[in-house]
This record gives C-alpha cells, structure tokens and sequence, in this order.
C-alpha cells in the first residue's frame, strides 16, 4: 500500500487528478465567458453520452415514441475534457457545471433544469408518462429514482474511476468499492428475480434511470475489463432486464443521438 501523510492544510497544487487534471478545480462558477447556441425546439438539452447524460436522450425518445411533439429537443454538445462545462451559459442552467442540463424554452420564463433524475422527474411530470399517478406507484419510482442518484457514485466515482481511470491501480480503493459496486449490483438482480421493471409491472423513469449505469455496466460497456472483474455474467436477472430495455426503440436512440457542437 503507498503511504501519504496528509498535510495539516490541503492544496490542489499538490494533488495528482490523473486524467482530470485539466479540469478539476477545488472552487464552483463560470471560469470564462461563453455564448450557448439554442436551436428552435421547445427544449434544449446541452449534454454528452455518458450515463447520466443518456438518461435524457432515452428519455426524450421514449416521448417522442410515445407521439408527444411538445417534447421535441435540440441536443448540444458540452464537452466535459475541453472544460464547457465552466463557460458562464452553462453555469448559468447548471451552477453545479455538470452535463446533463435542460432549459425548458417552452415556458415564460424559461425553466432551467440541471441533475438528471431532476430532468426525469420534470419531464415525467410535465408530460404526465413513464410515472404513475397513485400514491404508492408514485413513491416506489420516487424510491428507485433517488436510489440510483444516491448508489451510482459508489460505482462512477468510486469503484469505475480506480478501476479505470485512476493512474495506479490502488487495491483498498478498488476493493472497497467493489465490494459496494457488487452489492447494488446483488440488490438490482434480487429486486429483478421477482418483477419485470424496477417499480413493479411498468416501465418508468426508474428503469431509464437506472439501466443507464447499472444496465450498461451489464452490457460491458462502460469500462474496461469491468464485467469479467465483477462477474457479471452470474447477475443473470439484472442481464435479463438489461436486454430487454436494451431492444426498446428509444433506448437506442437515445444511445445513438447526435449532439450537435456549440462553436
Ligand atoms: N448528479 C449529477 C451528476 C452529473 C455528472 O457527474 N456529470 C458528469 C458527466 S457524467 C460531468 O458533467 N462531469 C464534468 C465535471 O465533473 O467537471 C446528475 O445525475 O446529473
């Protein structure tokens, strides 16, 4: 195990964030002045086609699936590495500077819209699809929604960024939040032995929500030689519900969207 005596006062100049050096810095706000194109859609999603982000791709097309034109969007492209996400438009719609960000121009004045379950919910809602109106129905989507806010960084943060992308492979990390990563992933294929969706017998925004991380780190498809170290294979519940949504027609659009540049 490699040894670090913390200093008595941390400073950023001293810490190594690997492949996220060029952007991570230990304050909030925009960084530089920056004028976001808006197309003529009612909604403008300005994203990327990472987990949280393709929640609102598949989202959207589950809507336009579903025939509802007031849902139609124009999808930019911030790009997180390149720092976009700092500029003053963007911070703007999301202080937090984290894609995925919406700003519903469909209303006077416009609703700005940032955290991606948040998005779910207010599409959900506006549109009245994909979450059920009863109280109880309500509360379980509500319960997996924030679930999944709440799990995903032990898999993202944690377990996927020293497995992945950290610049050595350090052993307490990665096993502490292996361990973690199996759990949810042992909870997800539990809870899908006995239902067919997230929340019960119908897809919601639970599922969408959750397939984007959970069912594509089932489809192998977030990083590299994850599914073999976690041995997804033996997750055959969760692999199930995974394949399943994996056939809708809007999931793969939303996989395939096209994000359009801002410069
Ligand atoms: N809780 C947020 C997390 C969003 C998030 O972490 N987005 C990442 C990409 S998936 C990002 O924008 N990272 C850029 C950065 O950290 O500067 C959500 O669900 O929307």
């Amino acid at each position: 195990m490699s040894h670090y005596i913390p200093p008595k006062v941390w400073s950023a100049k001293d810490s190594d964030q690997g492949k996220f050096s060029g952007i991570n810095r230990p304050t909030a706000g925009s960084r530089f002045e920056q004028e976001l194109p808006q197309g003529k859609k009612p909604l403008q999603i300005y994203s990327l086609g990472t987990p949280n982000g393709i929640k609102v791709t598949i989202m959207l097309e589950e809507l336009r699936e579903l025939g509802i034109e007031a849902a139609d969007y124009d999808l930019f492209k911030i790009s997180i590495m390149d720092g976009d996400q700092f500029g003053s438009d963007f911070v703007a719609i999301n202080p937090n500077s984290k894609i995925p960000a919406l700003l519903d121009r469909s209303q006077e004045p416009n609703i700005r819209v940032f955290e991606s379950a948040s998005i779910l919910l207010y599409l959900a809602e506006k549109f009245d699809k994909l979450m059920p109106s009863d109280p109880a129905g309500r509360t379980e989507v509500l319960n997996w929604l924030f679930w999944q806010t709440g799990a995903a960084p032990f898999v993202g943060g944690g377990f996927g960024h020293f497995f992945n992308y950290a610049p050595e492979k350090l052993e307490y990390p990665i096993n502490r939040f292996t361990m973690e990563t199996k759990r949810q992933l042992d909870l997800l294929d539990k809870e899908f032995a006995r239902k067919p969706y997230i929340a019960g017998d119908d897809y919601t925004i639970a599922d969408i929500a959750i397939w984007s991380w959970y069912g594509r780190l089932a489809q192998d498809a977030l990083y590299d030689g994850a599914y073999e170290f976690l041995d997804l294979d033996s997750y055959s519940h969760l692999k199930e519900w995974t394949d399943h949504i994996a056939q809708r027609p809007a999931v793969q659009r939303g996989l395939a969207a096209d994000y359009k540049d801002i410069k």
